[in-house]
């Protein structure tokens, strides 16, 4: 075999072993450590090409074109040069610019080398092609042309993360293994734009996480989150390809705005800034009214009443924005407590409705008076999240043009979404969604266990409703949820890339990228069982979800077979993975695997030491060896991993709540007590996903959702835009039948569980309809009516169920019919008993 052939194949076989899904989207452009036919050298004979930028382009690129340097440093050893020069001074140069801003990428346009079509006038949207003989003196040139300054960046770091460069090489460090060349070869220009607008996240409950960690390790002169750590944040979001925060905002950090040099920074790095639900106009009130106001004002406020004080907040809100005009901010309006509570004032209903009415009015008033633009093409957000969606709901009048994002339910699952007439309006609408959480009915601020599957259930389902215009992802202290924040951003990016049906293949797509293609599958079962068993009921709601002897042994056992499957990889990763490979994957599976040892234990320890079982206290002891080992692996990764690079980022104990303290364990045997240990009942379970038969309707389908919801796999009806089907309709409803033995004639129970998903609009719930052996269907709603102690339940056991009774004549096999009524529906399992 020739030379050239075997470079042939290897770029075919780079191909070939890329994740189907990155193959499928970057089609066109393959990167290889081996020369062939046209490839363009980025690394060849231990010298790099050198980076051409414009002198007059963005600071973003200037950033992006230095990051990229870095990237070649870190992947082959050998610095680059960036330069502010003409790049036909070269023969292989990288030429990396904006349209209408490098007078390079021009010029490549005006030649017709570059299609502008591709660019002009988009969003973000970035170009990266291989280009023969583009400007006079240049042999062939890898060129990357954004429509915008984002748009160049993104396309830099697009190329960095497609040579191997993880976007979270500093976040979570991850090292790329050292290669000699690198050479890329583009059959056709990559060209790429995203699919949401605004993509973000919220920093959030900062308190025992990055505040600590900043404080001691980054911004150490102001002892908080300042712009060193900023920076590295928004690097983070270029590399995710992301363009949106809001900003850290509890008591323990100041303001974003006290810090001058932070939107600064961010203005730099290209990011929109925003600001949370309770923190209209970009002003953290909890630092900037309650604390910080006679610093700034030099006397007291007074009452954070929009009713009673006007002015005074009116010119508070007005001062920011003629602080903040310059820079790409999109403003969150309306109006709150002073931080997560709801808007002091009339208590009246109406009164209140009007009164916000007022204060969104007067907003945009403060916005058209300060920026020279018109008021609706000024990017404003109302984010009707805890009690203020229940002011929308009672009639607020919000301008057309004020974009809303619909809220989760702080667990994961969308409250609403947008109707037919609101999908009309021109500010569009998008979601504020939660990969943490601080808040009723338990916080999970620890560890990250959102699937997925989950996340692109519920985001994509948005999408379908239009949700596209803003996605921010509160994703708490960034560690440890850096890979559902990197999924979050990924399908932001691109909707289409991890459809619920797919998304549960993310981890191993990202194993792969994160840890090499030999990991990716091993790493993917582990965390496949990882979300399964925390849907069930998450690290930090241990305490608050009951399980039978026979599914805590099983939850025990499964936790234990994955955390050493974990550990024994742990002995094969290269060592400059090791520290990423704990950070992502060995301290969340193993913390996990000890907080239910923990509790489970403890439990076990009373319920034998009850029924004077002498092993009773072996099960304290051990509940007691994990709570320990708990606090040793923790301080490991604060001290030890990546040399203490962490140090203070994690704790073991946010918010000191009860379920991270030592649970009570017997300390002795009591004399046997009968009856002390619940009997299981007789119950038998079956998937969802495994129906004997399906009826679908014209214009749906039957999907099974792996990885979704309470024991692994859900199944519902697509598209989500489907029409609810009236109770007098089932015959034009999608069903599936179960074959169900029932040993005994007479009345039985048919519990179904499904994923606690809230109804798609106001108004719409989420049925399904249940009939055995065709007996008269029951119409069953899973979502209740409001977050009462159902919800509570719900959320911190992973399902919503209905309950139904039916009258079975004979033993043996019967059919169980279940209809799915409602978009949104997902039928995990059928309890019967
Ligand atoms: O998750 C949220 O958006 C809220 O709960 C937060 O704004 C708030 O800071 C909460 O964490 C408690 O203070």
């Amino acid at each position: 075999m020739n030379f050239r052939n075997l470079a042939g194949l290897s770029v075919l076989m780079l191909l070939f072993l890329l994740p189907k899904q990155n193959m499928a989207q970057r089609a066109g452009i393959a990167v290889s450590e081996i020369n062939s036919v046209s490839s363009f050298p980025i690394v060849e004979g231990g010298k790099a090409s050198s980076i051409y930028i414009d002198e007059k382009d963005a600071e973003v690129v200037g950033i992006a074109a230095e990051a990229f340097k870095d990237d070649i440093q870190l992947l082959t050893g050998t610095t680059a040069k960036v330069l502010k020069s003409n790049p036909a001074l070269s023969t292989y140069p990288i030429i990396i610019g904006t349209m209408g801003q490098s007078l390079y990428i021009d010029q490549l346009i005006k030649a017709g080398k570059i299609n502008r079509a591709s660019l002009s006038r988009k969003w973000e949207t970035f170009s990266v092609s291989v280009i023969e003989n583009p400007l006079k003196g240049i042999k062939r040139a890898l060129v990357i042309a954004g429509s915008d300054r984002r748009g160049t960046a993104y396309g830099v770091f697009q190329l960095s993360r497609m040579l191997g460069v993880s976007p979270l090489c500093w976040w979570a460090d991850v090292k790329p293994a050292l290669k000699k060349s690198l050479y890329i070869k583009a059959a056709k220009p990559l060209v790429e734009s995203p699919s949401v607008k605004y993509r973000g996240i919220f920093i959030n409950d900062e308190d025992w996480g990055i505040q600590p960690w900043a404080a001691k390790m980054m911004d150490t002169d102001v002892k908080d989150i300042g712009p060193k750590t900023y920076t590295k944040i928004f690097e983070l979001l270029l590399r995710l390809k992301a363009n949106y925060i809001w900003p850290g905002m509890h008591p323990s950090t100041k303001a974003f705005y006290y810090y001058a040099n932070n939107p600064v920074m961010a203005d730099k790095y290209a990011i929109v800034l925003g600001s949370s639900h309770c923190e209209p106009m970009l002003r953290n009130n909890v630092f900037e009214w309650a604390e910080n106001f006679e610093h700034e004002y030099g006397k007291k406020p007074g009452e954070w009443r929009y009713d009673l004080n006007k002015n005074e907040i009116a010119n508070y809100w007005t001062d920011r924005v003629k602080q903040a005009k310059n820079y790409e901010s999109v403003y969150t309006v309306g109006m709150r407590g002073i931080h997560d509570g709801s808007m002091p004032g009339p208590k009246n209903k109406n009164e209140k409705v009007k009164l916000l009415g007022e204060v969104i009015t007067d907003q945009r008033t403060i916005l058209s008076k300060n920026i020279t633009k018109p008021v609706s093409s000024i990017p404003q957000i109302f984010c009707p999240y805890k009690e203020v969606l229940s002011l929308y709901q009672a009639g607020l009048k919000l301008p057309d043009d004020v974009t809303i994002v619909w809220a989760d339910d702080n667990h994961g699952y969308i409250r609403q979404l947008s109707n037919p007439e609101e999908q009309k309006r021109s500010g569009g609408s998008g979601v504020y969604y939660h990969i943490s959480y601080w808040g009723a009915p338990q916080d999970y601020l620890w560890l990250s266990s959102i699937s997925p599957s989950l996340i692109s259930y519920e985001l994509t389902k948005a999408y379908q409703y239009k949700a596209d215009r803003l996605w921010v992802i509160n994703v708490g202290d960034i560690k440890p949820a850096e890979m559902e924040t990197q999924f979050a951003m990924d399908l932001a990016w691109n909707v289409n890339q991890w459809k619920p049906e797919n998304a549960d293949k993310y981890a191993e797509s990202w194993a792969a990228e994160t840890f090499g293609a030999e990991f990716a599958k091993p790493i993917a079962e582990i965390k496949a069982v990882y979300y399964r068993l925390a849907q069930a009921a998450k690290p930090e709601h241990m305490a608050s979800v009951n399980f039978a002897d026979e599914q805590a042994e099983e939850r025990l056992a499964a936790y234990e077979k994955i955390y050493n499957q974990a550990k024994k990889l742990n002995d094969q990763i290269p060592a400059r993975l090791k520290d990423a490979y704990f950070e992502l994957i060995l301290y969340p599976v193993e913390g996990a695997m000890l907080m239910n040892q923990k509790i489970l234990y403890a439990k076990k320890s009373l319920t034998l030491a009850a029924n004077g079982d002498e092993s009773a206290l072996s099960y304290s002891k051990k509940s007691k060896a994990s709570f320990d080992r708990i606090q040793l692996i923790t301080k490991k990764y604060n001290e030890e991993i990546a040399g203490g690079k962490w140090n203070g980022m994690m704790s073991w104990k946010p918010r000191d709540l009860a379920v991270f303290k030592m649970p009570k364990v017997a300390d002795s045997i009591v004399s046997k007590l009968s009856g002390a240990v619940e009997k299981t009942e007789n119950k038998t379970i079956v998937q969802a996903a495994k129906y004997a038969e399906k009826s679908v309707p014209k214009g749906v389908t039957l999907q099974t959702l792996k990885g979704l919801g309470l024991g692994g796999d859900g199944i519902s009806v697509y598209p989500f835009t489907f029409k609810p089907i009236s109770e007098n309709d089932l015959q034009n409803a999608a069903f599936a039948i179960y074959n169900v033995d029932f040993n005994t004639p007479g009345e039985h129970q048919i519990e179904v569980k499904c994923l606690p998903t809230q109804g798609v609009n106001n108004g719409i719930k989420v049925r399904y309809a249940i009939s055995v052996n065709n007996d008269k269907p029951q119409i069953i709603n899973i979502s209740p009516a409001s977050e009462n102690n159902i919800w509570k339940q719900n959320v911190l056991q992973g399902y919503a169920s209905g309950l139904t009774k039916h009258k079975i004549n004979k033993t043996g096999k019967s059919t169980v019919k279940i209809y799915l009524l409602d978009p949104g529906l997902v039928i995990n399992q059928l309890e019967i008993q």
